[in-house]
């Protein structure tokens, strides 16, 4: 029986309970509606704080916003009449067009009447009694559900600006993340960007185009590639949707989510000309090419990652005119791909073009922004706009800004005080019937995101039809599995370069932030193979409970076997 029943509240509103309720209507949100609805026949609300479809590509609309994989790849595989019918005008679309795209998929599965939009959820409280979650935004419980599915995305949740005085401001600020949906007009402005990662980087090289003058605030160089972009090909087109189940087995099998299929094992194995030949080559091709389909060994070997980091590093020093920008846009300090390499589209040449400043705020950082400008510790520029290009609270801050609460009143962000705990990046122990959508320590941001999303709402929707067909109430994993998954994903990350480099991955952009690699950097191939394992051993590592039999006893099936070693497969 589908649950859809009103329990009166304490006071006299009603509130609505469904099968399954889903936080956010983005690539997670939309996919995990139309399962639950419509292929699994339960009823589903999804609440979005937002006031459309579209999750991080409603939000993010600032100049030169695009995908950064190929959008025949980056877009959903679970309906074979969507990937026929659609048809995407760029290698690597626009926002506006990945943001018509998911209109056209809320529409086409009449996804709209089951979401709520503007609607800020505060708090997320299960009730033991009822087993049940219980959805609240400030004014009070407004749903309750059996199921939670958090598609609240991994870089939803803004830095909060660190700078002293900007509040004082009195021209006009921005922030890349929350665009408005008018556009702005930066002509004859002096305008200031803040920030250097991949946001920045498209923002800038777009607002150069239009600001009188712009003055680009970086604090630490990043090792941008060209993402080679142009016109769909309509016979790459016709080729792709002539096989496109089979793309999508190759992309579900590559490291990165994407059918690239020309990986060396080791930059150091191969000749200098040889390496060279490899890197030119996957320069031009783009994409991330040169990250992920040169040679293995770029994100666990030091001495390999340092022949692609000085590739790249010549390819600034050829690109920009003045030898001292060239040198303060070239990384030294970190290995190439520990922080996400931007791709980009003429960003160096941005630094050739008269009307565009570089400030290096390592050297020199900002210490106030007054009521006309930024003042660093030597200068004072005066502004007509801001752009704030300073990244996110990522991975966990959209789960802990839920108020998440757990059996026996646990709180997730004290369960979380010193990083992410999790089982398989999608569950935690003392959070039973709640799956996060490419959570923190899954493959999620190192994969292919709307393969990984698929991947992860099948295997939250598989584990609700489980439950469903077996009778039981709750899933949720076990202590010990939970434990031994955290200890995995730590040992794997140790074996690469990510840890010692300052960046989101690793929870350092964010001041007072527990430093853990919040990614499993297995690759997807192997944690499909985990997960997928796990599910053939009946949910191996969870416990699935019975509350009350008909004859209103408790049942209490443990499927844990905490003895044996997990995921020996990729040790
Ligand atoms: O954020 P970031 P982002 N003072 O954290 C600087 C995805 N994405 O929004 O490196 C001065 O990468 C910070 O400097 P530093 C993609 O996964 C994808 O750009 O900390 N500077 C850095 O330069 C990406 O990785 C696309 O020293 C400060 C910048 O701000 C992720 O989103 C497009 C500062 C923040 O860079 C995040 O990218 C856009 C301070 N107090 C984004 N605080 C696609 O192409 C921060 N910075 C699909």
């Amino acid at each position: 029986m589908n649950l859809k029943t009103n329990i009166p509240t304490t006071g006299s509103a009603q509130v609505e309970t469904f099968d399954a309720v889903v936080i956010g209507a983005g690539f997670s949100g939309l996919y995990a509606l139309h399962r639950l609805r419509d292929q699994m026949g339960l009823s589903a609300r999804v609440f979005d704080i937002a006031g459309d479809v579209g999750g991080t590509w409603y939000w993010n609309r600032y100049p030169g916003a695009r995908c950064d994989i190929e959008s025949i790849h980056y877009s959903y595989s679970f309906s074979e009449e969507l990937q026929q019918e659609w048809t995407w005008s760029e290698r690597f679309a626009a926002q506006p067009e990945i943001l018509r795209y998911l209109n056209h998929v809320a529409d086409r599965f009449d996804l709209r009447k089951d979401i709520q939009f503007n609607t800020q959820i505060t708090s997320l409280v299960w009730n033991d009694k009822n087993k049940l979650w219980e959805v609240g935004t400030k004014d009070g419980t407004i749903a309750r559900g059996k199921y939670l599915i958090a598609g609240t995305g991994n870089l939803s949740v803004a830095k909060t600006p660190e700078f002293k005085g900007v509040e004082t401001f009195k021209g006009e600020i921005y922030a890349t993340g929350n665009w408005p949906h008018e556009g702005v007009n930066f002509a004859g402005k002096r305008v200031g960007v803040i920030g250097t990662g991949a946001s920045g980087i498209q923002a800038i090289t777009e607002i150069a185009k239009e600001a009188a003058h712009l003055t680009v605030f970086q604090r630490t160089p990043n090792y941008a590639t060209p993402i080679g972009n142009a016109p769909m090909d309509p016979e790459t087109e016709r080729q792709v949707k002539s096989r496109y189940a089979e793309i999508r087995t190759k992309s579900r099998n590559a490291f990165l989510g994407i059918p690239y299929d020309q990986v060396q094992p080791s930059a150091l194995a191969v000749s200098a000309e040889e390496r060279r030949r490899v890197y030119d080559a996957r320069y031009v091709q783009g994409g991330f090419r040169l990250f992920v389909d040169s040679f293995a060994d770029l994100l666990f070997n030091k001495e390999a990652n340092d022949t692609a980091a000085e590739f790249v590093r010549a390819k600034i020093r050829e690109r920009v005119k003045d030898p001292q920008v060239a040198d303060m846009l070239t990384p030294k300090d970190y290995p190439y791909g520990t922080k996400r390499p931007p791709l980009e589209t003429k960003y160096y040449e941005t630094y050739n073009r008269d009307n565009v400043t570089l400030v290096d705020i390592k050297a020199t950082p900002i210490e106030l922004i007054t009521e006309h400008g930024i003042c660093t510790t030597t200068d004072e520029y005066e502004l007509d706009a801001i752009v704030l290009a300073i990244g996110f609270d990522a991975m966990t801050g959209p789960l802990l800004s839920m108020g998440i609460v757990g059996r026996h009143g646990l709180k997730l962000e004290d369960k979380w005080a010193n990083g992410p705990l999790t089982y398989l990046g999608i569950t935690s122990h003392g959070f039973p019937n709640l799956f996060f959508i490419t959570g923190p320590q899954s493959p999620s941001v190192l994969y292919n995101m709307p393969l990984a999303i698929e991947d992860h709402v099948d295997f939250a929707t598989d584990a609700i039809r489980y439950l469903r067909d077996h009778d039981l109430d709750t899933i949720e994993p076990t202590l010990e599995a939970e434990t031994r998954w955290v200890a995995h994903v730590y040992e794997l990350s140790q074996q690469t370069l990510m840890p010692g480099t300052d960046s989101w991955y690793m929870g350092a952009n964010i001041p007072g932030k527990p430093r853990v690699c919040m990614v499993y950097l297995g690759g997807a191939p192997a944690y499909r193979k985990i997960c997928a394992d796990v599910q053939a051993k009946g949910y191996e590592g969870f416990t699935l409970d019975r509350t009350m039999t008909t004859e209103g006893r408790g049942h209490r099936r443990s499927l844990a076997t905490p003895k044996r070693k997990l995921f020996t497969c990729i040790e």
